[in-house]
């Protein structure tokens, strides 16, 4: 196959990362301990947004630059600079509740970006691989367990965003012959997760509530169910997927499902707090209309893959946590007694001595 890495004299396979977000990341140290050449291409921001990628060094095996999906002109200059043998297409405005308040540019850069990427490859290099990063979002109201043969229906900007990419890399792959694959991917969290999805935003919040800088958290709808994944997992399974000898649209799920509250209770309970003591309900992060319930069929990953999900809900929730408390609170999460009895001592002391002052 073309697009294997090769190694010894032969040239590298180049594989092109579309964003630099938690899945880029985990995606780009799996590619390079594999043998690829990475380019990374993320937008420009005012304020550093590299630090999920800073501690893999810039050279001749990796590589950033600057592009936006928005941007014709920036795609086109990237195939013609770097001709990539694949394509992991991963940037999206991938938050589904601000995507009812933009939904106009999340539309242009999930869909229309995605249009503007297959192009390219027909332009430069038809040979070259692309992965889409499909959704379960695309599923919205449709009733659990969800597979590829579930009928979609949406329910939100930026599911109706990646449906249409869903089905524009259909077209290109039957009507142009192109290698082109979507991965259905189900919610995938880690400590390296953005701070406005649920989880990291619990998390973080716990480390924070138990530091003493936070009281409460705002939450929207806690009875939503996910199916949450661990992002370098899912990361194996893809590159996996694209390994394969054909194209193909596949779900890639844990097969289990939890609720925010089953999400709230466990990461509460293992610095034994009690969630509803902090959570409150706000209009405010409650969105629209929301998918109720996604729970992932992953038998056909499982049957055409050797990957089986290795991290599920209760170390997932267990990892995220112990990363904000070590990175918040300076401790891990078998040391918060003990961290949580020196800070009784600590703000004791610290009364009685503004007393002793009084
Ligand atoms: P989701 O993830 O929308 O499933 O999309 P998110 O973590 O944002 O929401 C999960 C569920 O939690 C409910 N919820 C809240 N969500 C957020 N962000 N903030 C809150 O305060 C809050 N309170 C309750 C939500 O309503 C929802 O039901 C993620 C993204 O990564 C997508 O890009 C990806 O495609 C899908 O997963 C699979």
């Amino acid at each position: 196959m073309a697009n294997k890495p090769k190694c010894g004299g032969y040239k590298m396979t180049t594989a092109l990362i579309t964003g630099g977000g938690q899945d880029s990341s985990y995606l780009a140290e799996l590619l390079l301990e594999k043998g690829y050449k990475v380019i990374m291409l993320i937008r420009r921001a005012s304020y550093p947004n590299t630090q999920r990628v800073d501690h893999i060094p810039e050279g001749d095996n990796f590589q950033m630059d600057y592009f936006d999906l928005s941007d014709t002109i920036s795609i086109d200059n990237a195939f013609q600079k770097y001709m990539p043998d694949i394509v992991f297409n991963m940037a999206a405005q991938s938050h589904v509740g601000i995507s009812f308040k933009v939904p106009e540019s999340t539309i242009n850069f999930n869909t229309l970006g995605v249009l503007r990427l297959l192009e390219a490859i027909r332009k430069y290099k038809p040979t070259c691989k692309f992965y889409q990063a499909s959704s379960s979002e695309m599923f919205g109201i449709s009733p659990p367990p969800q597979n590829e043969n579930t009928p979609f229906m949406p329910c939100s900007p930026y599911g109706v965003s990646k449906l249409a990419a869903f089905h524009l890399v259909r077209t290109y792959r039957e009507g142009y012959g192109l290698f082109a694959t979507n991965g259905i991917l189900f919610n995938h969290e880690s400590e390296r997760r953005g701070l406005n999805f649920v989880t990291r935003k619990i998390t973080l919040s716990i480390a924070e509530i138990l530091k003493g800088t936070r009281k409460k958290i705002e939450l929207g709808n806690i009875d939503a169910k996910r199916d949450w994944g661990h992002s370098r997992d899912y990361m194996k399974a893809i590159i996996e997927l694209m390994e394969m000898d054909k194209p193909n649209d596949v779900v890639i799920s844990t097969g289990e499902t939890y609720s925010v509250r089953d999400f709230l209770k466990e990461a509460f309970s293992l610095v034994g707090l009690n969630w509803e003591d902090y959570v409150v309900i706000s209009d405010k992060q409650l969105r629209p209309f929301d998918v109720p319930a996604l729970l992932g069929d992953n038998s056909k990953a499982l049957s055409i893959l050797k990957w089986r999900p290795e991290i599920k809900f209760k170390e997932l929730v267990r990892e995220m946590l112990d990363n904000d408390i070590r990175q918040v609170c300076h401790v891990s999460l078998k040391d918060i007694d003990g961290y949580r009895k020196a800070l009784a001592d600590f703000v004791d002391k610290k009364i009685v001595k503004e007393l002793e002052h009084d």
